[in-house]
């Protein structure tokens, strides 16, 4: 026999977003969740938003209540989507937890991924399932198409080894390289012509950073 829950009594289940720390993780796009049980009896649709805060940054973890509702079974999916709202909606979602508040149990569904706009990802509990029993069979084909186009490579010669597809990637590098040289200056003379490289396609490097390179403790003398 189910619990039974009015409105305002306390949640059932506290949702924790863990948005990622890569560059460009966090979004200001819009954000829904629902949560499923064994059933398939679902929780209201919750929008993961608190006025006067900003949500879903990087490197942090926003936390949501769930409306409780009445004789809701064990945890058993989840099911989130954001849409394009906001300048570099992109998200890189590190894990969602759904946290049970009378018991502390937590349930975890680890994403590891980037997000699509638009996209309904539903993901079980720990998302790992032997490929014959995988529940959503359409979305692991769809996000696989989407990683091998990230990840194409070919073999240019026979019987060598696979190597990233240079030629295909090679107008767009080229295009890259162009613009750096008209932004950049002919000769660097100081760290601030060394940081104009940066300013267009090409990113800053993540380890260490050129900021670090202000830093006087980085000096050397030669
Ligand atoms: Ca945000």
């Amino acid at each position: 026999m189910g619990s039974t829950f009015s409105f305002f009594s306390t949640p059932q289940f506290e949702v924790h977003v863990v948005t990622g720390n890569r560059r460009g993780a966090g979004t200001d796009a819009n954000v829904w969740l629902t949560i499923y049980d064994e059933h398939d009896q679902r929780t209201p649709v919750v929008k993961l938003n608190h006025l006067w805060k900003n949500d879903h940054e990087r490197d942090s973890t926003s936390k949501y209540p769930i409306p409780p509702i009445e004789g809701f079974g064990k945890v058993h999916k989840i099911e989130f989507w954001r849409d394009s709202f906001g300048v570099g909606h992109a998200w890189f979602v590190d894990r969602i937890e759904v946290h049970h508040v009378a018991s502390g149990k937590v349930f975890y569904f680890p994403i590891h991924r980037w997000v699509d706009a638009n996209v309904h990802y539903v993901v079980h509990e720990f998302d790992c399932t032997l490929p014959n029993e995988d529940y959503c069979k359409e979305q692991r084909l769809s996000e696989l198409s989407r990683i091998k186009k990230d990840y194409q490579i070919k073999v240019h010669v026979p019987g060598g080894p696979a190597q990233w597809d240079i030629i295909k990637n090679k107008g767009s590098l080229l295009l890259a390289t162009s613009l750096i040289n008209l932004s950049s200056k002919d000769k660097w003379k100081s760290l601030d012509d060394l940081k104009t490289v940066y300013r267009l396609k090409l990113e800053e490097p993540e380890v260490g950073g050129v900021a670090n390179l202000d830093n006087s403790d980085n000096q050397v003398l030669v």
